[in-house]
């Protein structure tokens, strides 16, 4: 795995490791990794943009599975688009290749909610549609799946993708996305019951709880490819807008507040779609999601709270 220190990358490989064994699942990234990943199984530093390494540590570690997680996420990609360009598409190019050259088994890169622009109807968005993203982020995660797509058709790789929408977690922080709100909202509620939004109230967005979509990673890693009709999926487990989850935050913790400051990040989710339709993955592998609102903010307030060590 590549870009394993990341927001999904700690938990994923936790959980592949447990199913898998430890030396069966490599933790890969650039920096000095949390001692979480070096736990249970091997950590090596890869930059995926230096070919020749990643080259040498698929060979050399005989690896059949490579799943690509290391990215530049919305925010950033407003930031800095040459560097979203660099590491999101160069890397998956060079992944993508590696799997051709090396006939690897399966390559799994998670695409987004943000390969979707706004000219994408915007409720029960269906997999199939038209996708003009607006954002470094999102074009990048268009090329992805093409590309993908491309090299299962022309070369017989076995590429596959998951949309993912956002993501929420009480391990480690996003990176840098517009659906952080989700996550630092807990944080802010529990340790000074007030939290400034830098989205409006009413943006609704998809979202899903990190065990969720651990399973629907593995769920999908482990498909059978013959039922694959698609590459690329949608998958979500809910909706809702930051009034929303303040409303359900507000029933655990009754003085909990929260103000509006929305910044550059609104205009990216207003882009994205508020809801999307993930029949497709319910269909050819059997998507089904655990965590509503109402069980992901239970689940994440009491997690939280006891890694604080902060009452509620
Ligand atoms: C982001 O906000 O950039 C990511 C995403 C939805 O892909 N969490």
């Amino acid at each position: 795995m590549t870009g394993s220190y990341g927001q999904i990358g700690t938990e994923l490989i936790e959980e592949l490791r447990a199913r898998y064994g430890g030396e069966n699942v490599i933790a890969t990234g650039r920096k000095k990794p949390p001692e979480i990943l070096r736990k249970d199984g091997p950590y090596y530093r890869l930059d995926v943009l230096d070919n020749d390494h990643l080259h040498n540590m698929l060979v050399d570690y005989d690896i059949d599975i490579i799943i690509h997680n290391a990215s530049v996420l919305s925010a950033v990609g407003e930031k800095n688009p040459q560097l979203a360009y660099r590491t999101n598409v160069e890397g998956a190019y060079n992944v993508l290749e590696a799997a051709r050259i090396l006939k690897m088994d399966q390559v799994m890169i998670p695409s987004s909610i943000a390969a979707f622009g706004p000219s994408t109807p915007k409720e029960n968005t269906p997999n199939d549609v038209i996708m003009r993203p607006t954002t470094a982020y999102g074009v990048s995660k268009v090329f992805i799946e093409l590309w993908g797509e491309y090299y299962v058709e022309r070369y017989g790789v076995d590429f596959r993708s998951l949309r993912y929408p956002g993501i929420i977690s009480s391990e480690t922080l996003p990176g840098g996305g517009t659906t952080d709100y989700a996550v630092e909202i807990f944080y802010e509620a529990l340790k000074n019951k007030e939290y400034t939004c830098f989205l409006a109230e009413d943006a609704m967005l998809p979202m899903m709880y990190m065990p969720d979509c651990i399973k629907s990673t593995i769920d999908l890693i482990e498909a059978k490819e013959d039922n694959l009709e698609h590459r690329s999926f949608n998958v979500t487990a809910m909706s809702f807008t930051p009034a929303d989850i303040a409303a359900e935050i507000k029933k655990h913790i009754p003085d909990f507040e929260i103000h509006y400051e929305p910044d550059f990040r609104q205009k990216i989710a207003e882009s994205w779609p508020r809801s999307l339709d993930d029949s497709a993955a319910r269909e050819e592998w059997g998507w089904n999601p655990d965590y509503d609102l109402a069980a992901m903010t239970k689940d994440m307030l009491e997690t939280l709270s006891k890694r604080l060590g902060l009452k509620y």
